[in-house]
This record gives structure tokens, C-alpha cells and sequence, in this order.
């Protein structure tokens, strides 16, 4: 029977979840599959969806693939389309049950348009009787990354192949290559940096505090292994020490290979890096060790939850000099409110009332934009009172900082009213 096209349903069970949760791997295999039946691949758009599961298809000159995950129960709807004879769908089909590790699967055939029951209408080319045209065909991968908690998402897209992409022992470590921003970083499906607004995050969470004290010499980063904070603060000559803990070494050497410009100073010789645990390190320091601690974590899942507890805060206030601060990266109080709200109080709690002032900057690659930094002192340094704006500025100066400089310095502090709200 003569047809425009074929079509197999095909459905895999009991494949393995983690390729099917892997929006880059997902449409690696999919477009594979269209290549290995030959089929010339035009485009492809890939979307991971909330909690699981992801959608896409690939389309080619010969019709289209097309799919659905569900990697909770290990299972995936395809659907493979093709015209004319140049392209088995069955190719794609076997193809495809052995990238997914399938341990079953099943499909049918359809014939699509039987041609003896259409009439064919004459509809004349457009060629006004120039030679066929040939067209040239471009591969455009329309691929997308997506952090989302179940209302709010920030998705930026990348060019689909994953540069690098491990399981360490802590967490899932993954590199992308985004269009607008980069290289993107992210740790369990979570934004840390990208390439192009790293400077935001990186100069807040460092200067704020390096502007505010006199002097600072002896500075302990907790995780922040990605470097971009040991970059800022290794620019101030007063420091003669930083002690970086980083509990995770495959993102430092990550970062060493894939963000060089981020993790540009691991060689510097005023740093102690030590990859190890920062909750179990800071419960062996001295009092009074350190005139600056920065807790450069992840969100509290994983690895980062131990750094949202108040027993590490009381440590780290313990191993503070007399006049030492504490900064932190405190959520987002839009995205991550309960957090936001909790984590004040916690310092509140220890640190004093009056001796907790939280800040903010924009960071557009962090889900709604808006990201908290928080300064907590032991003696009450206020960072509005204690810093010098002519240094600032012209560190700033000196220095080519992107965000930071002394009017930001005290801007951050100004909170919108409903931030205020949260935190009284
Ligand atoms: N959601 C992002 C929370 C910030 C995590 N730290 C970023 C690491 C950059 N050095």
C-alpha cells in the first residue's frame, strides 16, 4: 500500500531515570537516533519539566521524533515520524532502547496517508522555472537549562552538549554553555555561576565586608569552590592568608579547567585550600582566628545543608576576632522566603540584633534576580558607618569591579518594604 509516511509509537520501560531526568542527555540521544537512520536534522527543542520529566522533538527533513519522560517510573513515550523511503523509523527505535537502558520496549507501525485515498491537487512550485532550489539546511538546537522550585522557574538556554557533567560524591556537578551568559555552573540542577554575571555575587559577597574593616589579614572561605571569591579577596594586600574549605574537589577542578576567568587564582600563594568538610573543620579552629568569614555555600540541599544550622554559626562566631565578620549568602526572599526568614533569625540569635544587616544585589541568572547577602558582626561593625567611600571608589577604580562600588555599597543595604517585612 502506497503512503506519505510511517510512523512508529513506541514506548520504553525500565530504562534508567537519570538519562531520562537529563534534558541534555535526552536530546543527545534523540538527535543520535535521528542520525544513525540517516535522517537530515533541522531543529530541536528540549524543556525539562517540574519535578521530572522531560519533553522535546527533534525535526527533521523527513518528518520528526518526538518524546515524553517520566523518570519516576523509568518510562518514556517516543514517537518517530518519517516520509518517503531514505529513513527507517526502526533504526531510531532500536537506537533509542539502547541509549534509555531499556529493558523493555515495544511499538507499533502506522501508515500514514494512503495515497490511493487522497487526490492529489495540482498546486503549482514557486520555482517560476529556475532549477530546483537546494536548500541549505542549519541545525538549530533550541536546548534549555531550568532551575524552578513547583511556581517560580529561570531558564536560560544553552548549545545542548554538556561540557562537563559528573556525579562527585556530594552532588551532581555539571558545566553547560549558555548563549546569553557563558559558561553556567551548576551544582544539582542548581544555578551557582555563570561566565558573564559571576562579578555580581562574587564583588557583593566579597567587598562589602573587605570595605568595612580596617585592615582585615586572616580570612576562611567556606565552599566557593569555583574561586570567584578568593579572586576578590586575594586583591586586598592587607590579607596575608586566605583558608578556603571546599568539601567538594571535582568543582574546583572544574572550575580550574572550564572557568579559568572565575578560578584564576588557586596557584596564589596566600591560599590554604583544603578540600574537606567546613561544618567539621570550623569546629576545630582556635577562637579568634579570623578577622573575616565568608560562607560562600549552595542552597540548603545536599552538601549546603549543614551550613543553614545554627551550630555552624555559633562556631564560626566562636573563631571570629573581636571585631570579625561574617558574610553569607542568605537566599533569595523571593524564591527561597522560609530560608531567608529562618536564617536572619538564626544570626539574630546569635550575633545580636543590631549586629545582623542583610544586603542585596541583582544577579539575573538566580531565580528572580534578586539575591540576599548577609553581614553579621561580633563587636557591631555597621558597614554603612564603618567604610570609607573615596577608598572604595577607588579600589573600584583600581580594581575594574563591574558592580561593586561605594554607592552600591550603601544602596544594598536600602531593603524594599516587603523584604523589611519578612525579616521583622
Ligand atoms: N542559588 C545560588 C546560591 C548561591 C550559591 N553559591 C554560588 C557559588 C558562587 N561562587
Amino acid at each position: 500500500m502506497a503512503t506519505l509516511g510511517r510512523q512508529i509509537v513506541a514506548e520504553y520501560y525500565d530504562c534508567n531515570p537519570d538519562i531520562l531526568n537529563d534534558v541534555a542527555a535526552i536530546e543527545t540521544c534523540m538527535l543520535d537516533a535521528a542520525k544513525a537512520a540517516e535522517a537530515t536534522v533541522i531543529n530541536s527543542t528540549f524543556h525539562h519539566f517540574s519535578p521530572f520529566g522531560v519533553s522535546g522533538v527533534v525535526v527533521i527533513q523527513e518528518s520528526h521524533l518526538a518524546i515524553h519522560t517520566w523518570p519516576e517510573y523509568g518510562y518514556a513515550a517516543v514517537d518517530i515520524f518519517t516520509c518517503g523511503n531514505e529513513v527507517d523509523p526502526w533504526i531510531s527505535y532500536k537506537f533509542l532502547e539502547k541509549a534509555f537502558e531499556a529493558d523493555y520496549a515495544s511499538a507499533m507501525e502506522m501508515l500514514r496517508g494512503q495515497t490511493g485515498q487522497m487526490k492529489k491537487a495540482e498546486i503549482a512550485a514557486d520555482d517560476q522555472g529556475r532549477p530546483e532550489a537546494q536548500p541549505t539546511i542549519q541545525h538549530n538546537r533550541n536546548v534549555w537549562f531550568t532551575e524552578r522550585n513547583e511556581q517560580i522557574a529561570m531558564s536560560l538556554r544553552h548549545k545542548g552538549d554538556r561540557l562537563f557533567g559528573q556525579q562527585s560524591d556530594f552532588q551532581k556537578v555539571e558545566i553547560f554553555d549558555t548563549y546569553a551568559y557563558g559558561k553556567l555552573l551548576t551544582l544539582d540542577g542548581m544555578v551557582m555561576t555563570t561566565e558573564k554575571d559571576e562579578y555580581v555575587y562574587h564583588e557583593m559577597i566579597s567587598h562589602v565586608a573587605m570595605q568595612s574593616l580596617s585592615d582585615p589579614k586572616r580570612a576562611l572561605v567556606i565552599g566557593g569552590g569555583d574561586g570567584g571569591v578568593i579572586r576578590e579577596i586575594l586583591r586586598y594586600e592587607s590579607i596575608e592568608q586566605v583558608v578556603m574549605v571546599e568539601i567538594d574537589g571535582m568543582v574546583v577542578e572544574a572550575s580550574k579547567e572550564f572557568l579559568p576567568s572565575i578560578a584564576s587564582e588557586f596557584d596564589n600563594p596566600k591560599l590554604d585550600l583544603r578540600i574537606a568538610d567546613g561544618i567539621e573543620y570550623v569546629q576545630k579552629v582556635a577562637d579568634e582566628t579570623f578577622d573575616l568569614v565568608i560562607v560562600d555555600s549552595t542552597d540548603p540541599v545536599g552538601p549546603g545543608e549543614g551550613l543553614f544550622k545554627a551550630a555552624f554559626y555559633q562556631d564560626v562566631y566562636r573563631i571570629l576576632t573581636k571585631d570579625g565578620v561574617m558574610i553569607t549568602q542568605s537566599e533569595s526572599p523571593r524564591f527561597n522566603t522560609k530560608v531567608f526568614q529562618e536564617i536572619f533569625a538564626c544570626y539574630r540569635d546569635i550575633f545580636g540584633k543590631d549586629h545582623v544587616h542583610c544586603y542585596l544585589a541583582h544577579i539575573p541568572t538566580y531565580p528572580t534576580g534578586m539575591w540576599s547577602f548577609s553581614f553579621s558582626s561580633k563587636s557591631g561593625v555597621n558597614p554603612l558607618k564603618a567604610f570609607n567611600a573615596d577608598k572604595a571608589e577607588s579600589f573600584t577604580q583600581k580594581h575594574g569591579l563591574q558592580y561593586y562600588n561605594a554607592a552600591i555599597h550603601s544602596a544594598s543595604f536600602a531593603l524594599p518594604g516587603y523584604v523589611k517585612t519578612l525579616l521583622e
